[in-house]
Protein backbone atom coordinates (compact mmCIF):
# COMPACT_ATOMS: atom_id res chain seq x y z
CA UNK A 1 0.00 0.00 0.00
CA UNK A 2 2.97 2.21 0.93
CA UNK A 3 4.90 1.38 -2.31
CA UNK A 4 1.66 2.21 -4.18
CA UNK A 5 1.47 5.49 -2.50
CA UNK A 6 5.09 6.10 -3.09
CA UNK A 7 4.70 5.48 -6.78
CA UNK A 8 1.75 7.69 -7.17
CA UNK A 9 3.68 10.60 -5.27
CA UNK A 10 6.41 10.17 -7.37
CA UNK A 11 4.71 10.20 -10.80
CA UNK A 12 2.61 13.41 -9.39
CA UNK A 13 6.22 15.17 -8.79
CA UNK A 14 7.61 13.85 -12.05
CA UNK A 15 4.30 15.42 -14.04
CA UNK A 16 5.10 18.70 -12.45
CA UNK A 17 8.92 18.95 -13.75
CA UNK A 18 10.44 16.65 -10.78
CA UNK A 19 14.30 15.58 -12.17
CA UNK A 20 16.87 13.40 -10.69
CA UNK A 21 18.68 16.86 -10.92
CA UNK A 22 16.97 17.58 -8.27
CA UNK A 23 16.39 14.76 -6.30
CA UNK A 24 20.11 13.84 -6.15
CA UNK A 25 19.57 17.89 -4.06
CA UNK A 26 17.39 16.06 -1.14
CA UNK A 27 18.70 15.01 2.04
CA UNK A 28 16.94 11.55 3.12
CA UNK A 29 17.59 12.23 6.66
CA UNK A 30 15.25 15.61 6.73
CA UNK A 31 10.99 15.64 6.95
CA UNK A 32 10.59 17.79 3.78
CA UNK A 33 8.82 17.53 1.34
CA UNK A 34 9.08 19.12 -2.64
CA UNK A 35 6.76 21.53 -3.58
CA UNK A 36 6.71 23.73 -7.13
CA UNK A 37 6.48 27.78 -7.36
CA UNK A 38 2.75 27.99 -9.34
CA UNK A 39 2.99 32.10 -8.72
CA UNK A 40 4.73 34.57 -6.45
CA UNK A 41 2.71 37.33 -4.92
CA UNK A 42 4.25 39.72 -2.33
CA UNK A 43 5.04 37.92 0.80
CA UNK A 44 3.06 34.87 -0.30
CA UNK A 45 3.71 31.93 -2.63
CA UNK A 46 1.26 29.62 -4.64
CA UNK A 47 3.06 25.85 -4.87
CA UNK A 48 1.95 22.47 -5.53
CA UNK A 49 3.09 19.39 -3.94
CA UNK A 50 2.22 16.02 -4.59
CA UNK A 51 -0.50 15.89 -2.43
CA UNK A 52 -2.07 19.07 -3.65
CA UNK A 53 -2.04 23.04 -4.25
CA UNK A 54 -1.67 25.15 -1.19
CA UNK A 55 -0.49 28.86 -0.77
CA UNK A 56 1.90 29.22 1.49
CA UNK A 57 3.19 32.81 3.33
CA UNK A 58 6.81 33.81 3.30
CA UNK A 59 8.57 35.27 6.22
CA UNK A 60 11.77 35.43 8.09
CA UNK A 61 14.29 33.15 6.04
CA UNK A 62 12.06 31.85 3.60
CA UNK A 63 11.47 35.77 2.57
CA UNK A 64 15.14 35.73 1.37
CA UNK A 65 15.34 32.87 -0.58
CA UNK A 66 14.53 34.56 -3.98
CA UNK A 67 12.00 32.78 -4.96
CA UNK A 68 10.54 32.91 -8.71
CA UNK A 69 7.79 31.14 -10.90
CA UNK A 70 8.81 27.50 -11.51
CA UNK A 71 11.66 27.26 -8.62
CA UNK A 72 11.29 23.82 -6.82
CA UNK A 73 10.93 24.12 -2.98
CA UNK A 74 11.18 22.05 0.22
CA UNK A 75 8.07 22.21 2.56
CA UNK A 76 8.31 21.30 6.22
CA UNK A 77 5.70 18.24 5.64
CA UNK A 78 3.86 18.94 8.92
CA UNK A 79 3.07 22.53 8.23
CA UNK A 80 3.41 24.94 5.55
CA UNK A 81 7.19 26.49 5.77
CA UNK A 82 9.36 27.11 3.28
CA UNK A 83 12.63 26.07 4.33
CA UNK A 84 15.00 25.86 1.28
CA UNK A 85 15.02 26.46 -2.34
CA UNK A 86 16.48 23.99 -4.70
CA UNK A 87 19.25 24.63 -7.20
CA UNK A 88 17.90 25.21 -10.74
CA UNK A 89 18.65 23.88 -13.81
CA UNK A 90 18.07 27.16 -15.39
CA UNK A 91 17.22 30.89 -15.02
CA UNK A 92 15.55 33.23 -16.89
CA UNK A 93 16.75 37.14 -15.37
CA UNK A 94 17.61 40.22 -16.63
CA UNK A 95 18.37 43.45 -15.61
CA UNK A 96 15.59 45.04 -14.15
CA UNK A 97 14.91 48.43 -15.96
CA UNK A 98 16.06 51.59 -14.89
CA UNK A 99 20.36 52.63 -13.61
CA UNK A 100 19.98 50.73 -10.21
CA UNK A 101 21.41 47.26 -11.66
CA UNK A 102 19.71 45.14 -9.87
CA UNK A 103 18.43 41.93 -11.40
CA UNK A 104 15.31 40.56 -11.95
CA UNK A 105 14.28 36.90 -11.98
CA UNK A 106 11.73 36.24 -14.30
CA UNK A 107 11.21 31.89 -14.19
CA UNK A 108 13.13 28.86 -13.35
CA UNK A 109 13.78 25.42 -14.06
CA UNK A 110 12.52 25.93 -17.97
CA UNK A 111 12.87 23.41 -20.71
CA UNK A 112 11.66 25.12 -23.82
CA UNK A 113 10.99 28.74 -24.32
CA UNK A 114 8.18 29.86 -26.96
CA UNK A 115 9.38 32.98 -28.14
CA UNK A 116 6.18 35.31 -29.14
CA UNK A 117 6.48 37.52 -32.16
CA UNK A 118 3.49 38.15 -34.14
CA UNK A 119 3.35 38.61 -38.02
CA UNK A 120 2.71 42.56 -37.82
CA UNK A 121 4.91 45.48 -36.46
CA UNK A 122 6.47 43.50 -33.95
CA UNK A 123 8.40 41.17 -35.91
CA UNK A 124 11.92 42.95 -35.48
CA UNK A 125 14.84 40.51 -36.45
CA UNK A 126 16.80 42.29 -33.79
CA UNK A 127 14.47 41.37 -30.90
CA UNK A 128 14.68 37.71 -31.93
CA UNK A 129 18.39 37.52 -31.61
CA UNK A 130 17.78 38.89 -27.94
CA UNK A 131 15.25 36.53 -26.81
CA UNK A 132 17.82 33.37 -28.67
CA UNK A 133 20.73 34.62 -27.04
CA UNK A 134 18.81 34.28 -23.72
CA UNK A 135 17.39 31.10 -24.30
CA UNK A 136 20.92 30.18 -25.23
CA UNK A 137 22.66 31.32 -21.65
CA UNK A 138 19.73 30.00 -19.50
CA UNK A 139 20.42 26.70 -21.15
CA UNK A 140 16.76 25.91 -22.84
CA UNK A 141 15.29 24.80 -25.93
CA UNK A 142 13.90 27.95 -28.30
CA UNK A 143 11.10 27.97 -30.50
CA UNK A 144 10.26 31.23 -32.34
CA UNK A 145 6.08 31.13 -32.33
CA UNK A 146 4.67 33.81 -35.10
CA UNK A 147 1.46 34.29 -34.02
CA UNK A 148 -1.44 36.38 -36.31
CA UNK A 149 0.03 34.52 -39.01
CA UNK A 150 -4.41 34.74 -40.29
CA UNK A 151 -3.69 38.83 -40.60
CA UNK A 152 -1.31 38.40 -43.59
CA UNK A 153 -1.43 37.00 -46.99
CA UNK A 154 1.85 35.11 -46.83
CA UNK A 155 3.97 34.61 -43.49
CA UNK A 156 6.80 32.46 -45.35
CA UNK A 157 9.06 35.42 -45.63
CA UNK A 158 8.75 36.57 -41.86
CA UNK A 159 9.38 32.15 -41.00
CA UNK A 160 12.65 32.25 -43.29
CA UNK A 161 14.08 35.31 -41.90
CA UNK A 162 13.64 33.85 -38.35
CA UNK A 163 15.15 30.38 -39.34
CA UNK A 164 18.01 31.78 -40.56
CA UNK A 165 19.19 33.45 -37.51
CA UNK A 166 20.70 30.77 -35.62
CA UNK A 167 21.60 27.44 -36.69
CA UNK A 168 18.80 24.97 -35.95
CA UNK A 169 16.35 27.39 -35.28
CA UNK A 170 13.07 25.87 -35.42
CA UNK A 171 10.08 28.58 -36.38
CA UNK A 172 6.37 27.84 -36.24
CA UNK A 173 3.78 30.29 -37.87
CA UNK A 174 0.10 30.08 -36.33
CA UNK A 175 -3.11 31.52 -35.14
CA UNK A 176 -3.04 31.67 -31.36
CA UNK A 177 -6.34 31.55 -31.41
CA UNK A 178 -7.10 28.21 -33.41
CA UNK A 179 -6.42 25.19 -31.69
CA UNK A 180 -5.63 23.03 -34.69
CA UNK A 181 -3.08 25.36 -35.27
CA UNK A 182 -1.29 25.06 -31.92
CA UNK A 183 -1.29 21.69 -31.61
CA UNK A 184 2.17 21.67 -33.85
CA UNK A 185 3.85 23.35 -30.57
CA UNK A 186 2.19 19.89 -28.60
CA UNK A 187 5.46 18.42 -28.77
CA UNK A 188 7.81 21.06 -26.85
CA UNK A 189 4.73 20.84 -24.05
CA UNK A 190 4.96 17.20 -22.79
CA UNK A 191 4.27 15.66 -19.54
CA UNK A 192 7.25 17.19 -16.64
CA UNK A 193 8.06 19.53 -19.62
CA UNK A 194 8.25 23.48 -18.39
CA UNK A 195 8.29 26.04 -21.35
CA UNK A 196 8.30 29.62 -20.85
CA UNK A 197 6.52 32.47 -22.75
CA UNK A 198 8.17 35.81 -24.15
CA UNK A 199 7.60 38.44 -25.92
CA UNK A 200 6.11 42.25 -26.55
CA UNK A 201 2.84 43.23 -25.25
CA UNK A 202 -0.23 41.78 -27.35
CA UNK A 203 1.67 39.35 -29.22
CA UNK A 204 -0.62 36.70 -28.06
CA UNK A 205 0.88 34.68 -25.18
CA UNK A 206 -1.98 34.49 -22.85
CA UNK A 207 -4.51 33.82 -26.34
CA UNK A 208 -1.79 30.89 -26.57
CA UNK A 209 -1.51 29.77 -23.11
CA UNK A 210 -5.50 30.00 -23.73
CA UNK A 211 -5.63 27.81 -26.68
CA UNK A 212 -3.27 25.15 -25.38
CA UNK A 213 -4.55 24.85 -21.83
CA UNK A 214 -8.45 25.52 -21.92
CA UNK A 215 -7.92 28.27 -19.72
CA UNK A 216 -9.60 32.03 -19.62
CA UNK A 217 -7.18 34.14 -19.11
CA UNK A 218 -7.24 38.04 -19.61
CA UNK A 219 -6.55 38.86 -23.23
CA UNK A 220 -6.88 42.33 -25.05
CA UNK A 221 -6.88 43.80 -28.11
CA UNK A 222 -3.91 45.56 -29.40
CA UNK A 223 -4.35 49.55 -30.08
CA UNK A 224 -5.11 50.11 -33.91
CA UNK A 225 -2.75 52.27 -34.02
CA UNK A 226 0.14 50.80 -33.78
CA UNK A 227 -0.67 47.32 -33.04
CA UNK A 228 0.75 47.41 -29.67
CA UNK A 229 -0.28 45.47 -26.60
CA UNK A 230 -1.86 47.11 -23.91
CA UNK A 231 0.20 44.79 -20.95
CA UNK A 232 -2.96 42.59 -20.28
CA UNK A 233 -0.38 40.34 -17.81
CA UNK A 234 0.40 41.58 -14.71
CA UNK A 235 2.16 39.01 -12.97
CA UNK A 236 4.03 35.41 -14.08
CA UNK A 237 1.86 32.54 -13.50
CA UNK A 238 2.12 28.69 -14.53
CA UNK A 239 -0.44 26.53 -16.22
CA UNK A 240 -0.88 23.26 -16.94
CA UNK A 241 -1.66 21.60 -19.94
CA UNK A 242 -4.11 18.64 -19.24
CA UNK A 243 -1.65 15.71 -19.35
CA UNK A 244 0.85 17.52 -20.75
CA UNK A 245 3.64 20.01 -18.95
CA UNK A 246 3.92 23.97 -18.14
CA UNK A 247 2.88 26.93 -19.22
CA UNK A 248 4.43 30.04 -17.79
CA UNK A 249 2.77 33.03 -18.61
CA UNK A 250 4.93 36.77 -18.54
CA UNK A 251 3.74 39.96 -18.97
CA UNK A 252 5.10 41.82 -21.92
CA UNK A 253 8.46 43.44 -21.48
CA UNK A 254 9.73 46.44 -22.47
CA UNK A 255 13.25 46.45 -21.70
CA UNK A 256 14.71 42.68 -21.61
CA UNK A 257 18.30 43.93 -21.10
CA UNK A 258 21.56 41.28 -21.77
CA UNK A 259 24.08 40.55 -19.02
CA UNK A 260 26.34 37.97 -19.00
CA UNK A 261 25.50 36.62 -22.14
CA UNK A 262 28.71 37.16 -24.07
CA UNK A 263 29.13 33.07 -24.67
CA UNK A 264 25.60 32.94 -25.53
CA UNK A 265 25.96 36.02 -27.85
CA UNK A 266 28.90 34.06 -29.62
CA UNK A 267 26.78 31.33 -30.22
CA UNK A 268 23.86 32.73 -31.45
CA UNK A 269 26.29 34.81 -33.98
CA UNK A 270 28.07 31.19 -34.16
CA UNK A 271 28.69 32.97 -38.30
CA UNK A 272 30.19 36.37 -37.10
CA UNK A 273 32.31 34.66 -34.61
CA UNK A 274 33.61 32.20 -37.13
CA UNK A 275 34.32 34.54 -39.71
CA UNK A 276 36.29 36.80 -36.80
CA UNK A 277 38.47 33.82 -35.77
CA UNK A 278 40.17 34.16 -39.10
CA UNK A 279 41.49 37.66 -38.80
CA UNK A 280 44.92 38.49 -38.53
CA UNK A 281 44.52 40.14 -34.69
CA UNK A 282 42.81 38.28 -31.93
CA UNK A 283 41.38 41.95 -30.92
CA UNK A 284 40.19 43.24 -34.04
CA UNK A 285 37.14 45.46 -34.18
CA UNK A 286 36.65 44.68 -37.47
CA UNK A 287 36.94 47.92 -38.78
CA UNK A 288 40.00 48.90 -40.88
CA UNK A 289 42.29 46.62 -39.25
CA UNK A 290 44.61 44.38 -42.38
CA UNK A 291 43.43 40.60 -42.43
CA UNK A 292 40.22 41.13 -41.29
CA UNK A 293 38.39 38.37 -42.47
CA UNK A 294 34.56 40.29 -40.73
CA UNK A 295 35.24 42.55 -43.01
CA UNK A 296 36.52 40.67 -45.98
CA UNK A 297 33.31 38.40 -45.42
CA UNK A 298 31.02 41.16 -45.61
CA UNK A 299 32.73 42.49 -48.59
CA UNK A 300 31.84 39.34 -50.52
CA UNK A 301 28.69 39.04 -49.84
CA UNK A 302 29.15 36.06 -46.98
CA UNK A 303 28.35 38.12 -44.02
CA UNK A 304 25.08 40.89 -43.50
CA UNK A 305 26.85 43.93 -42.49
CA UNK A 306 23.61 44.88 -40.14
CA UNK A 307 24.04 41.33 -38.43
CA UNK A 308 27.30 42.68 -37.53
CA UNK A 309 25.96 45.92 -36.60
CA UNK A 310 23.21 44.47 -34.11
CA UNK A 311 26.24 41.62 -32.85
CA UNK A 312 27.88 44.37 -31.99
CA UNK A 313 25.18 46.46 -30.60
CA UNK A 314 24.24 43.80 -28.18
CA UNK A 315 28.22 42.91 -27.50
CA UNK A 316 28.62 46.80 -26.06
CA UNK A 317 24.95 46.20 -23.96
CA UNK A 318 26.05 43.03 -22.59
CA UNK A 319 29.63 44.59 -21.65
CA UNK A 320 27.75 47.76 -19.93
CA UNK A 321 25.33 45.78 -18.24
CA UNK A 322 27.63 42.65 -16.73
CA UNK A 323 29.89 46.09 -15.45
CA UNK A 324 27.09 47.43 -13.47
CA UNK A 325 25.62 44.37 -12.30
CA UNK A 326 29.21 43.33 -10.89
CA UNK A 327 29.75 47.11 -9.77
CA UNK A 328 26.48 46.78 -7.65
CA UNK A 329 27.32 43.08 -6.32
CA UNK A 330 30.23 44.52 -5.32
CA UNK A 331 28.76 47.86 -3.17
CA UNK A 332 26.13 44.84 -1.68
CA UNK A 333 29.10 42.71 -0.74
CA UNK A 334 30.77 45.60 1.39
CA UNK A 335 27.61 46.93 2.40
CA UNK A 336 27.34 43.42 3.70
CA UNK A 337 30.43 43.23 5.34
CA UNK A 338 30.31 46.47 6.98
CA UNK A 339 26.92 45.41 8.96
CA UNK A 340 28.41 42.68 9.64
CA UNK A 341 31.71 44.02 11.46
CA UNK A 342 29.40 46.91 12.99
CA UNK A 343 27.54 44.03 14.68
CA UNK A 344 30.19 42.11 15.31
CA UNK A 345 31.59 44.99 17.01
CA UNK A 346 28.53 45.61 19.25
CA UNK A 347 28.38 42.31 20.22
CA UNK A 348 32.23 42.63 21.16
CA UNK A 349 31.08 45.51 23.32
CA UNK A 350 28.38 43.62 24.95
CA UNK A 351 30.85 40.51 25.52
CA UNK A 352 33.00 42.96 27.10
CA UNK A 353 30.37 44.51 29.48
CA UNK A 354 29.23 41.29 30.34
CA UNK A 355 33.16 40.32 31.08
CA UNK A 356 33.44 43.33 33.35
CA UNK A 357 30.08 42.94 35.34
N1 LIG B 1 -5.96 37.47 -35.38
C1 LIG B 1 -5.24 37.05 -34.34
N2 LIG B 1 -5.36 37.67 -33.16
C2 LIG B 1 -4.60 37.23 -32.14
C3 LIG B 1 -3.70 36.14 -32.27
N3 LIG B 1 -3.07 35.95 -31.10
C4 LIG B 1 -3.56 36.89 -30.25
N4 LIG B 1 -4.47 37.66 -30.87
C5 LIG B 1 -5.20 38.81 -30.29
O1 LIG B 1 -4.22 39.75 -29.86
C6 LIG B 1 -4.65 40.43 -28.69
C7 LIG B 1 -3.58 40.38 -27.61
O2 LIG B 1 -3.38 39.04 -27.18
P1 LIG B 1 -2.87 38.65 -25.70
O3 LIG B 1 -2.89 37.17 -25.65
O4 LIG B 1 -3.60 39.42 -24.68
O5 LIG B 1 -1.36 39.17 -25.77
P2 LIG B 1 -0.23 39.00 -24.64
O6 LIG B 1 1.02 38.66 -25.38
O7 LIG B 1 -0.64 38.04 -23.60
O8 LIG B 1 -0.12 40.49 -24.08
P3 LIG B 1 0.34 41.00 -22.60
O9 LIG B 1 -0.41 40.21 -21.58
O10 LIG B 1 -0.05 42.45 -22.61
O11 LIG B 1 1.83 40.81 -22.54
C8 LIG B 1 -5.96 39.73 -28.30
O12 LIG B 1 -7.04 40.55 -28.76
C9 LIG B 1 -5.94 38.42 -29.04
O13 LIG B 1 -7.22 37.92 -29.37
C10 LIG B 1 -3.61 35.49 -33.56
O14 LIG B 1 -2.84 34.55 -33.78
N5 LIG B 1 -4.42 35.99 -34.55
MG1 LIG C 1 -0.89 38.27 -21.56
Amino acid sequence: MCAVYIMTAMDTLKSLGWRPFFQSQLDTENQLTPARVLGVHRGRIDVARATGHESIALSGRSATLGITVGDWVLVDREGPVVRQRLERSSLFQRKAPGTGGEVQLIAANVDNLFIVTSANRDFNIARLERYLAIARDAGVFPVIVITKADTVDSVDELVNAAAALSPGTVVEALDARNSQDVEILRPWCESGQTVALLGSSGVGKSTLINTLAGTHQDTRAVRQDDQRGRHTTTSRSMHRLSQGGWLIDTPGMRELQLFDVADALDEVFSDVAGFAALCRFADCAHESEPGCAVTAAIDAGDLDADRLRRFRKLQSEDRRNTETLAERRSRDRDFGKMIKSILSDKQQEKGGKHGGN
